[in-house]
This record gives C-alpha cells, sequence and structure tokens, in this order.
C-alpha cells in the first residue's frame, strides 16, 4: 500500500514509517519537520493545518503513484489552549480528510487518544461503545476529530479508523503504564491492521499491548485483525520497585491519569 503518514518525524511516527516500511508498504512522510536520517521514502515538509499546503502535497503523491491511505499522527501530544488543540487535531484532520475526498484516497486511520475518555473512572474494562468522556482540551480535541471522521465516513463513504492509544513507550514507566502502554511493535501492528481490515467504516478501537492489567477492551482492535503480542507485566517488578505514591493513587482513580487532576485545569477561554 501507498501511504502518506503526518507526524512521520515524530516519536511514534518514526516508529510507525520503519515498521510500515518493513512489512512492505510504500510509505511518504509529511511533517513540519525536516526528513530524518535513513528515511527512504518521498518526503514532504508541511504544515497539515494549512489545506492549501496538503493540497499541494496530495497533488503531488496521488499524481507521482497514487495513494491508498493516510495515516494522522501529527499532533500537539499533550494539553494545550482550546484554540491550539482544536487547530492542532480538528482543523488538521479536515483539512486532511478534505484532500482525501478530492483525490479519492478512501482510508485514514488517527491516532487518538485514551483522553477521550480520560474523564470515565476506573471500574470494569471500559469498551468503546461508551460515552465520550474527555479529560482535558486534549481529549476534546480528540473527541471532536473523531466525530469528524464519521461523518466525512457517513458522507462520503471513505473507511476512518481512530485508534486511542494508550501510553506509547519503549517500555511502561509508571504504575499506571502497566495498564496503558502499547509497545513500539505493537503500534506498528496495529496500524497495519487498520489499513488492511476490510471495510470497518468508521471504527473505534483502543490502542494498546496485550496488557494483562489492560483496562480497555482489545476486542474491537482484534475484531480489525490487530493482535497485539506485548504486556508490560513483564517490566511490572522493576516498576513497582518503587513504593506507591499518594499521586499513584489519584492518577489511577479515572484512566486518563494524571490528566485529570487540577494541574491541567485552565479556562476554555484563555488565549494561547
Ligand atoms: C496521550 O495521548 C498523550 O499523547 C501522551 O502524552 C500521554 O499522556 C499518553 O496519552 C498517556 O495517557 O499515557
Amino acid at each position: 500500500m501507498r501511504v502518506l503518514v503526518t507526524g512521520a518525524a515524530g516519536s511514534i511516527g518514526t516508529v510507525v514509517c520503519s515498521g510500515l516500511v518493513d512489512r512492505g508498504h510504500d510509505v511518504v512522510g509529511m511533517d513540519l519537520k525536516v526528513e530524518p536520517e535513513g528515511f527512504t521514502g518521498a518526503w514532504f515538509t508541511a504544515d497539515c493545518g494549512d489545506p492549501d499546503a496538503v493540497e499541494a502535497v496530495f497533488g503531488a503523491v496521488v499524481g507521482g503513484g497514487g495513494l491508498d491511505a493516510v495515516v494522522h499522527l501529527a499532533s500537539i501530544p499533550t494539553e494545550d489552549s482550546l484554540p491550539t488543540i482544536l487547530e492542532s487535531h480538528v482543523i488538521t484532520t479536515g483539512a486532511l480528510l478534505d484532500a482525501m475526498v478530492a483525490h479519492g484516497v478512501n482510508r485514514i486511520v488517527y491516532a487518538s487518544s485514551n483522553h477521550a475518555v480520560g474523564r470515565t473512572p476506573r471500574s470494569d474494562r471500559l469498551g468503546t461503545d461508551v460515552r465520550p468522556r474527555p479529560d482535558t482540551f486534549y481529549g476534546v480535541g480528540k473527541v471532536a476529530a473523531e466525530a469528524l471522521l464519521s461523518l466525512y465516513v457517513d458522507r462520503y463513504g471513505i473507511d476512518a479508523v481512530a485508534a486511542r492509544i494508550g501510553s506509547f513507550l519503549p517500555q511502561p514507566e509508571s504504575r499506571r503504564g502497566l495498564s496503558t502502554w502499547l509497545s513500539h511493535d505493537d503500534a506498528v501492528r496495529m496500524v497495519d491492521a487498520c489499513l488492511s481490515a476490510p471495510d470497518p467504516g468508521f471504527a473505534v478501537i483502543y490502542g494498546i499491548s496485550a496488557n494483562t492489567r489492560a483496562w480497555w477492551d482489545l476486542e474491537p482492535g482484534r475484531a480489525l485483525g490487530y493482535h497485539p503480542r506485548d504486556d508490560a507485566e513483564q517490566f511490572a517488578a522493576q516498576v513497582e520497585q518503587a513504593p506507591a505514591t499518594e499521586e499513584d493513587e489519584v492518577e489511577a482513580g479515572y484512566v486518563g491519569g494524571p490528566f485529570v487532576t487540577e494541574r491541567y485545569f485552565r479556562p476554555a477561554s484563555l488565549r494561547p
């Protein structure tokens, strides 16, 4: 498959790009940053929040060999002001969706986040058929971007998979991470499955590894062919060596962990 990856120079992007290349995909990178050393495919240094820039990239990519899918990873990975968040998550997604429709590109895999439901109290394993419950403006941005994907699936018949990623790290670093970890290898497996699943329509999955202590249901991912192999439990002894802190306890109350705490509270009208 020929795939355009946004945020290709970012932490998830670099891992996903090289993993997709290893799996036989032709990967085109797009990022605000310049092409990282060792990147093998075509590269576009451009802002996916700028519709004209996105249109120019699509024109060049589609004209130069076609394009089967977009993997949209570009965004600010943490909390920010509401306008900045909407630009980073929703406006970029809209620009890409418009270009997809204009150029007949039928699939997008979107890096959503667990923070779309982060304000959900921890209890039983959480499915994807629950109320969106963001914990921050960051989470609001992810919910809104998911809604935009849903709209374009219904209007234009494209396929869109939103993967609510947990904690993408080489290894879990906290007690919460023993539940929320997404390993590098599983991230590649996940994106590849979302690209290849036959006719997903609009789908939401949780992007975590097969963690023994998982809080989120892996079945929606398995239904699309995402079969994670790693388990954070192998790091449990190491993580639990340090005594549990009050912070661990507060953060364990809601699935969004630290993002639910007061240090993330700020007025929506605060300008960047
Ligand atoms: C995310 O979506 C964020 O991008 C990252 O900064 C972490 O907060 C991660 O979720 C997590 O929940 O651990």
